[in-house]
Parts: C-alpha cells; structure tokens; sequence
C-alpha cells in the first residue's frame, strides 16, 4: 500500500502544489477543507476525480482547524503517515484586523491538531508551515535557523507561538515534527491580495484595458521570493530524513517592492508612473523592512536548491495572468531576449 498523506490548507496556493507532487509520489492524500457557500477548491479542480471512481487517491474531508473534534477524528480515520499542517489565515495585514481569529487558527489550531495525533497514538511524521514574518524587526541582514524571531504583527507572533508548539511535542513526546521556515513564496496560484499577483493580475488587466489603475501600499520593504512549487517540494524531503529538525526555505536573492513592479511594467511595455496609485489601507501598523534567507542547511542536507529567479518568476507569473485575462502573453508582452 502507499503511504497516506494529511495536507490541512489544501485548497491554498501551497496545498494545491503539494497535493500534486503528493499524488505524482503515489501517495493517498486526504484533504482537509472548510465548508463554503461558494466553492473553494479552484485550485485543486484539475486533481479531484469523483470519489466513487475506483481507486481514487485524493480525498477531501470537511473540518476546521478550529473544530477539534473533526482533526481528532481525521487521523484516527485515515492514520496518515505525513501530516502537512499548511491551514493558516495567512495574511499579514489582515492579521492586525483581526488578530483573535488568526491566532486561534495558527497557534490554537496546530496545537489542536498536535494533541489530536498525540492522543490517537498514531505516530504521522509532522510538518509545521513557519513563515519568515518570524523573523520581524531583523537585525541581521540575512537570517538563518540560528536567528532571532522579533516578530511584527499578529500573524507573525501566532506563527512563532506555533513554531514553540512544534519543537514541544518534539522534545516532550517525540513526535517526528518539523518546522519549516519558509520565505515568501509566488506562483499564478497565489491569492490576488499578495502583493506580486496583485501585481501581475493588475499589470495584466490594465493591459486588457480591464482596469484603468493599480493601488498598492509600501514599495519599500524586500523580500526574497521563490517560486512556490520548489518550496513544496522542500516541505516533502524535510519529512524523509532520518531525524527531525528544522530548516529555513529561501532563494537568498532579495529585492524591493518597487523592483518587482518595475520589472512586470516593463515586461508590459508600460510606465508605472502612469498607473500606480498609493493607498494608505494597504500600510501596515508595523511592516517587516528586510527578509533575505540563508537556505545552506537545507542545500546541504535536503540537497534542495532553488531555481526558479526573480525575473523569471515576475514574467511566469505575468503570462499566466495575461491569459486569464484574455491576452495573448507572446503578443503583449517584450520577449524574453529584449527583457533579459
Ligand atoms: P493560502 O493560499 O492563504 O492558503 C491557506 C489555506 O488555509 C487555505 O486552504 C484555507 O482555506 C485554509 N484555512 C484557513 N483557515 C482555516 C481553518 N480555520 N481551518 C482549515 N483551513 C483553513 O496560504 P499559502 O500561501 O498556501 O501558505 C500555506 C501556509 O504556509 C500558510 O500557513 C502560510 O501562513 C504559510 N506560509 C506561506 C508563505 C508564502 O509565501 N506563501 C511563506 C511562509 C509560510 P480556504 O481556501 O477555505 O480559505
Ligand atoms: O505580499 P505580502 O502581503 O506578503 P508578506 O506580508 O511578506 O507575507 C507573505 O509572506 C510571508 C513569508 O514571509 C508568509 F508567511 C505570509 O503568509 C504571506 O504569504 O506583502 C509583501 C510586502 C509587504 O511589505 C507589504 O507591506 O508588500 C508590501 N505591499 C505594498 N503594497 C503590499 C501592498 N502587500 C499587499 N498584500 N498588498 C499591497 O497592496
């Protein structure tokens, strides 16, 4: 039989590409969804066959991160060998609107579905989604497994408080559990209100003549961004060594805002100048100026490398967005050798 895997927060960017590298592994992989009045689980339609086909590996079961009951009774029913525990409310700015909700979701959800595989005696090696937000108001100028956390917003102190919880139920009950410390990562699945699709879908659909203007907040702030399918795939070798631990994810290329957006205008053809509107809404009550990831640990005992580069990453991003858009992304935008 193959191994049977866990993923909470399938229906989100990471979960989705997870699911996928999962199911191409041959394993069994349960899903762990939330009730919605419309549907949620667009990002993994291309995967999801009916469940009364035979032999059907994805299954996808109701719950909540905050539904105790239902975590309890998911691993007690599908005694997963994996568990990926990606659930989050996960952004940062609306962290500080609503600060209770997404600590209960990150530290009082993991720590649900700590206790739930901890009182079913079933033994699932364990990954933990870590963010670098941990790392907050940095000090040093890139940051590794060894660096402080001094965290920033609501979101950032919740995702610590996980990461404790974590290395708890390591130590105390040996638990195989992992936290990774994954830097920002981008795909044309991630949600539109991260600030580089917003970037590309804006970019796109001004192309379009779709939208006439694109508001954003600080263009200041760096972070190193990868391409999110790499990081999933991080996630999987973390959990196939010999011994837990925990490892930071990142490019170790960092750059501005501003430098993402130039670069999709460009791309464009187009002035920013022209489009790009400032709106206080999206400043946040204390930003995170510098992220720039350390990932030697994981090179050297994951053996993972990142390849996916910031400029391919901006203009991957930018054609997929160009065709759900309705254009044509060899026609509207400057290719490749001109951009290079
Ligand atoms: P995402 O696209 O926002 O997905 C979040 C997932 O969590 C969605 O499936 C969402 O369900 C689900 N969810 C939210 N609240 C839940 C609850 N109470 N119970 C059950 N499910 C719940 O996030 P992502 O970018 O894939 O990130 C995955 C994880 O990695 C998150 O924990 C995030 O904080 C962390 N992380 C992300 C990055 C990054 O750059 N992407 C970097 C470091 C860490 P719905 O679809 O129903 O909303
Ligand atoms: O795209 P962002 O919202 O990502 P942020 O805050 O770095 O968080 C993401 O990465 C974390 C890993 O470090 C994850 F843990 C977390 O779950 C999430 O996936 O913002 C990036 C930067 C910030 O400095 C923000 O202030 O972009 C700036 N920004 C400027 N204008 C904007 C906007 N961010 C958003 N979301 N929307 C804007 O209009």
């Amino acid at each position: 039989m193959g191994r049977v895997a866990l993923i909470t927060g399938i229906t989100g960017q990471d979960g989705s590409y997870l699911a996928e590298q999962l199911l191409a592994r041959g394993y069994d992989v349960h899903g762990l969804i939330r009730r919605s009045s419309s549907f949620n689980t667009g990002r993994i339609e291309h995967l999801y066959v009916d469940p009364h086909v035979e032999g059907v590996r994805l299954k996808l079961h109701y719950g909540d991160l905050l539904d105790s009951s239902s975590l309890r009774r998911l691993i007690e029913e599908i005694r997963p060998d994996e568990v990926y525990n990606l659930a989050a409310q996960s952004h940062v700015r609306v962290s500080f609107d609503m600060p209770e909700y997404t600590a209960d979701t990150i530290v009082v959800g993991t720590t649900a579905l700590l206790e739930a595989i901890h009182q079913s005696g079933v033994k699932p090696r364990f990954y933990q989604a870590g963010s670098s937000e941990m790392y907050g108001a940095v000090l040093e100028s890139t940051q590794d497994e060894t660096t402080p956390f001094r965290p920033q917003s609501p979101y950032a102190a919740a995702k610590v408080g996980a990461h404790a919880m974590v290395r708890v139920y390591r130590e105390a009950y040996g638990l195989f559990a992992v936290n990774g410390v994954l830097f920002n990562h981008e795909s044309p699945r991630r949600s539109p209100t991260f600030v580089t699709r917003k970037i590309t879908r804006g970019v796109a659909r001004i192309l379009a003549g779709l939208e006439p203007a694109l508001f954003l907040g600080n263009l200041d702030a760096q972070r190193d961004w990868g391409y999110a399918p790499e990081y999933t795939d991080a996630m999987w070798r973390m959990l196939q060594q010999d011994e837990p631990d925990d490892y930071v994810v990142a490019t170790g290329e960092t750059h501005h805002v501003y430098e993402f957006l130039h670069e999709a205008f460009a791309l464009a053809g187009l002035d920013h100048d022209e489009y790009v509107k400032f709106d206080a809404a999206y400043l946040r009550p204390a930003e995170v100026d510098l992220l720039c990831g350390d990932a030697s640990k994981a090179r050297e005992r994951l053996g993972w490398e990142p390849t996916t580069r910031f400029h391919e990453l901006v203009r991957l991003m930018l054609e997929a967005d160009c065709r759900e858009a309705g254009l044509d992304p060899d026609t509207v935008l400057r290719p490749v050798e001109a951009s290079a």
